[in-house]
């Protein structure tokens, strides 16, 4: 970046940081999200409404890592299956003949966006490029990608594209910052580019003349997208500044597009939460974790895997019950988050069967209970002992984990009176309803309609 970029940036920044408390949604907790640029908190609001609404979206890591899935010669290898590559120590020579190899041809993006639709799920974000620097797109500025380097020649960003715009679901792509295969980025330092010392001093030319380039066509040749999703920012060349820069490159790519915090430093630890101040980004992602309380007034999104991987490894089958997932999904949208549940396609094309099986019943649940999900904001009334709360103007959603075997719900907290209850599931029957000041009686019936979760919906 050059000195008068710098301090066009900087300037910027002063003014952002003075007008921001009057006109930028202000956040509750220390921990801050902040959008950088500057925006009234009107016109924020309508740039996340959607994002706000969605709730539920899919993560998908697939790239040539699926080729090994977990294995090195004749060895299983530790850690996340998209980080083979470091975990096994593979010279980028080598790893480069996976693409020799990459022929998923059971690959259907239709089918794809029809699973995660029927999951319920309203936004896709693909890895358009993982640590490992493969582009599963027909990238102008390299040949290491799907068209040029592996036999497949298909554009799967394309053909995604097509599919999510047919069947309403919107596109986001993750992108690594950090690249283990570009010269002018950690290639040549490999395999200790990840210690956090060592710098390439050629990485502002892999910035303007790669990674630009390379979020120019995917924000113009296959959106517009709903989400750029930033990654492997930790490296040491990163700087705020720098992700503040592409932060201003994109949105003016496309004004309405919506970037996570990864864009810059304001990453706290692998829990992904923004530290305190102003950073570039819209939303927070901690990763692999609920944050306890939510975040008042914070935007964020928790992503996380359904197995202990990202991307595809064969042995791995430590599968999260669907039960689990639900309840993760309900958690995390009382405290005011959405959901960025992960699936790692093999490397013939195919969303492994455990995973289709869990968003199946993910999506049966939503078809009869998605009102209590979408478009609803956090818990309002305080802490409940058998489940979780989510809200809507005039209605409560009690989702109720633990069914009480004496028919009588108890819920704290309500102050408003309430005019009606009914079970979701079940609309036309009417709960009757006992009210003190303290404490609300729902009489429900013993037995519920959903072992996982049944919701009851109070109208206030
Ligand atoms: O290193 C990556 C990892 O492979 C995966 O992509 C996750 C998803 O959030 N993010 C990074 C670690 O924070």
């Amino acid at each position: 970046m050059n000195v008068k970029r710098l301090r066009r940036v900087y300037s910027k920044a002063a003014l952002v940081t003075v007008l921001s408390s009057i006109l930028v949604t202000p956040g509750c907790l220390q921990t801050t999200t902040k959008s950088f640029e500057f925006e009234t908190k009107q016109q924020r609001d309508k740039r996340m409404k959607w994002w706000r609404q969605a709730r539920f979206g899919m993560f998908i890591h697939w790239g040539l890592y699926a080729i090994p899935a977990g294995q090195w010669k004749d060895k299983e290898i530790r850690g996340i299956g998209e980080w083979i590559m470091n975990n096994a120590q593979i010279p980028v020579a080598e790893y480069e003949q996976f693409a020799k190899q990459f022929n998923p041809v059971k690959f259907d993006a239709d089918q794809w966006v029809r699973i995660a639709k029927n999951a319920g799920m309203k936004y896709i974000v693909i890895t358009s490029k993982h640590h490992d620097g493969f582009c599963l797109w027909d990238s102008k500025v390299t040949d290491y990608d799907i068209m040029d380097a592996a036999p497949f020649k298909r554009d799967i960003l394309k053909e995604l594209s097509v599919a999510c715009k047919k069947h309403g679901i919107r596109l986001c792509f993750y992108h690594s910052i950090m690249d283990w295969h570009h010269p002018d980025a950690q290639g040549p330092h490999y395999p200790t580019y990840n210690t956090g010392r060592k710098k390439n001093p050629n990485f502002s030319r892999y910035v303007e003349n790669y990674m630009k380039p390379q979020i120019k066509e995917l924000i113009t040749n296959y959106g517009p997208l709903g989400v750029l999703w930033f990654d492997g920012e930790w490296i040491p060349e990163w700087t705020e500044p720098q992700g503040r820069d592409l932060y201003s490159f994109v949105r003016g790519l496309q004004g309405d597009i919506i970037v996570n915090n990864r864009v810059g430093k304001g990453r706290k630890g692998m829990q992904g939460l923004t530290k305190e101040g102003y950073f570039a980004g819209d939303f927070g992602t901690p990763e692999q974790e609920i944050p306890p309380m939510g975040l008042s007034g914070v935007d964020w999104e928790t992503c996380m895997t359904m197995n202990d991987t990202w991307g595809f490894k064969s042995y791995d089958e430590n599968w999260k019950s669907t039960e689990d997932l639900l309840r993760k999904l309900v958690d995390i949208v009382s405290k005011g988050g959405n959901f960025l549940l992960n699936v790692g396609p093999t490397a013939e094309g195919l969303i492994p069967e455990p995973s289709v099986e869990r968003l199946r019943a993910m999506g049966e649940w939503l078809k009869v209970n998605g009102e209590s999900i979408y478009a609803t904001t956090a818990n309002p009334i305080g802490e409940l002992a058998w489940g979780r709360c989510t809200a809507k103007p005039g209605k409560l959603y009690l989702h109720v984990f633990d069914w009480p075997v004496d028919g009588k719900l108890e819920v704290a907290g309500v102050k408003d009176k309430i005019k009606k209850a009914y079970l979701l599931a079940d609309r036309k029957t009417k709960l009757s309803v006992t009210q003190n000041e303290d404490t609300t009686i729902v009489s429900v019936p013993y037995k519920n309609l959903n072992t996982i979760d049944t919701v009851v919906v109070l109208e206030i």
